[in-house]
């Protein structure tokens, strides 16, 4: 791992490792709707706003992380006494601090997103030096990306037991979850499901959370997307939050990230709450869908 990084980024991850089961604990008082809405126009709950005061107070008191973006928050907020500049071995980290929290209600899979940047937000994939997801399912797992792989860890107490090593895509995908209303999907979107559906060897997994869809798929093998639509030619999902963090661990895990016709990792950062179309899984299948698309 590039060295300058390195220790930043495992304090960022034991952080964040940190702050699970307290997340964990703070939820069954906090599925109410708050009025808030957050920077994409979504009503925010209770949960969400407080998970993200939460990172920002502990993550942001790393001496190695200079400025800290959340899905909830307008602007990204500078955590060092420098100001705006950005020095060597300076770290940003972007967040979601509770993906799907609509599953809150109905007590399903969430996830955190996180995403560690070694560039002024927003910023390109090409600036990540690592990326993480803790999932809340059953047991609260942790999956981390950084330049020596992929690695999965159970993280129930706060600390990381790694469960598995050089985490890869199985080869034989077996699952798909695609996102978005279907009358919504643009036709060639439409062909290409079809497509995967007509596939006897897939099976449909989609939860509504994208992290608990994305574990599916680094487990099993297979496909998520959440497509352009016809009213939302960027998709839902946002870049600097769930694109680019996503795409980087299932890029380190040997599969592939597109927006529809390149890797996540390439798209250009224009604003800190763009949204990009998201496609990932095995090869084979991103691949088929790059030619639908085409
Ligand atoms: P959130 O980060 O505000 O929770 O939104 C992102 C979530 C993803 O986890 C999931 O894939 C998608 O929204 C589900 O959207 P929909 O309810 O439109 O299917
Ligand atoms: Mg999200």
């Amino acid at each position: 791992m590039a060295t300058e990084h390195a220790e930043g980024l495992t304090e960022i991850f034991d952080t964040v490792a940190a702050l699970a089961p307290e997340i964990r604990e703070a939820l069954p008082g906090r599925r109410v709707k708050s009025d808030e809405t957050n920077p994409s126009g979504e009503t925010q709950l209770a949960a969400d706003s407080y998970a993200d005061e939460l990172f920002l107070d502990r993550l942001g008191d790393l001496d190695g992380v200079v400025e800290y973006a959340s899905e909830e928050r307008t602007k990204a907020v500078h955590t060092d006494d420098d100001g705006q500049n950005y020095d060597a071995g300076d770290l940003s980290v972007a967040i979601d601090p509770l993906d799907g929290s609509s599953n809150l209600q109905s007590n399903n899979t969430m996830g955190t997103i996180v995403a560690v940047y070694d560039a002024p937000l927003p910023a390109s994939g090409a600036d990540l030096v690592g990326a993480a997801y803790v999932l809340f399912g059953p047991i609260t797992t942790m999956i981390t990306a950084d330049d020596e792989g992929v690695t999965e860890y159970l993280v129930d107490d706060g600390t990381r037991q790694v469960i598995r090593e050089d985490v890869t895509l199985p080869e034989e995908p077996s699952v798909y979850g695609f996102g978005g209303r279907v009358p919504d999907w643009p036709a060639d979107f439409a062909d290409y499901a079809d497509e995967v559906e007509a596939d006897d060897t897939m099976k449909l997994r989609y939860g509504g959370a994208m992290i608990g869809d994305i574990n599916q798929v680094l487990t099993y093998g297979g496909v998520f997307s959440y497509p352009a639509l016809q009213s939302a030619p960027n998709g839902k999902l946002r870049l600097q939050f769930e694109g680019n963090p996503i795409g980087f661990i299932i890029e380190s895990a040997g599969g592939r990230s597109s927006d529809g016709s390149g890797s996540i990792l390439d798209v250009e950062p224009t604003d800190l709450h763009q949204r990009v179309p998201v496609h990932v899984g095995n090869e084979g299948l991103v691949e088929r869908l790059e030619a639908a698309l085409d």
